[in-house]
């Protein structure tokens, strides 16, 4: 499968967070704890190279929570900051604000030393499209925060939201594209959903989520559309099928999605598997895991 993004849209952005970065003294990365590598631009690595860093896993609520601890590990070993979190709900607002004063709490020091009292944190958000950038400040600035428009001079043109006396944030997050390096970050972000569905083969896709889920939660599927093994088998001698096509023709049935003639209807019952995977409905599941 050919994944692909609007380049046309990349430089604008990376610009724009080339820019931004200069106002800040820290960068909240949002990644998804479904995939949190395909989930990240490396390229932050770059552009934020002298700020300070604290990574979210957003998304936790559909992630493998077993696993998200893995990948906190992993990024605490690696030296950031790392908190899972559900923009959605919003209920770790605290803890990122707490991690935040955490990270810069050296600067703090530093700007007292020197005399500068007062002077708030500046954040901003930044991660790739549909990770949950534009939910979790709407979260964290929550209905009482303040714009507090321009200031003259420095941050011209730039729009802060007050979160407390002592930290502001970005209103607009920037954007990262994501990295295609290999086959498997593009077939990883198009599962969860974060593509287009317009161009992907939705059939396809799903058989690649079968062979995932397979490897990792063999029972999810089975469980949630009351699927047997000797009917899959039995399927594919029937239609001459292969594994991933005879699983999708046994959920189709089961469901009762029929084409006309009484073929079971694969397409219709590849959407509903990736709908179904997109919004939890095949458990907690994470695709991806840390290299040990
Ligand atoms: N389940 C779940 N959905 C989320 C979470 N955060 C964001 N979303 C959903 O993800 C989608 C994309 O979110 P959005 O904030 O528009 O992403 P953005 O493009 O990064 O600004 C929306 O449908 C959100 O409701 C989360 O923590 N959990
Ligand atoms: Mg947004």
């Amino acid at each position: 499968m050919n994944f692909q993004w609007y380049p046309g849209h990349m430089t604008k952005a990376i610009r724009m967070m080339q820019e931004n970065i200069k106002l800040i003294d820290i960068i909240i990365e949002l990644t998804d704890a479904r995939i949190p590598a395909s989930g990240r631009n490396p390229d932050i690595d770059e552009l934020g190279k002298n700020k300070y860093r604290l990574i979210l896993l957003n998304k936790a609520d559909l992630a493998d929570p077993s696993v998200t601890t893995k990948w906190k590990d992993f990024y605490k070993n690696e030296g950031n900051l790392v908190l899972e979190i559900n923009s959605k709900t919003g209920n770790e607002a605290g803890k990122v604000k707490d991690l935040v004063l955490k990270a810069c709490a050296e600067k703090i020091e530093r700007d007292k030393k020197r005399g500068i009292v007062g002077r708030p944190i500046r954040a901003m958000v930044a991660g790739i499209p549909n990770v949950g950038k534009s939910t979790f400040i709407n979260k964290l600035a929550g209905k009482a925060s303040a714009k507090t428009g321009n200031k003259p001079g420095v941050t011209k043109g730039k729009q802060w939201i007050s979160l407390g006396k002592n930290m502001q944030l970005l209103d607009t997050p920037g954007i990262l594209w994501p990295k295609f390096e290999d086959d498997t970050v593009g077939l990883h972000l198009a599962l969860i959903g974060s593509m287009n569905d317009e161009n992907l083969d939705t059939t396809e896709l799903a058989c690649e989520l079968i062979r995932l889920l397979e490897e990792n939660y063999p029972q999810a599927i089975t469980e949630k559309y009351n699927i047997t093994s000797e009917q899959v088998e039995e399927l594919e001698e029937v239609q001459y099928a292969t594994h991933y096509s005879a699983v999708l023709s046994a959920i189709a049935i089961n469901r009762k999605c029929f084409k006309q003639g009484a073929e079971p209807d694969i397409s219709r019952a590849a959407s509903m598997l990736l709908d179904d995977f997109r919004n939890g409905r095949l458990g907690r599941i994470t695709l991806e895991r840390p290299a040990q």
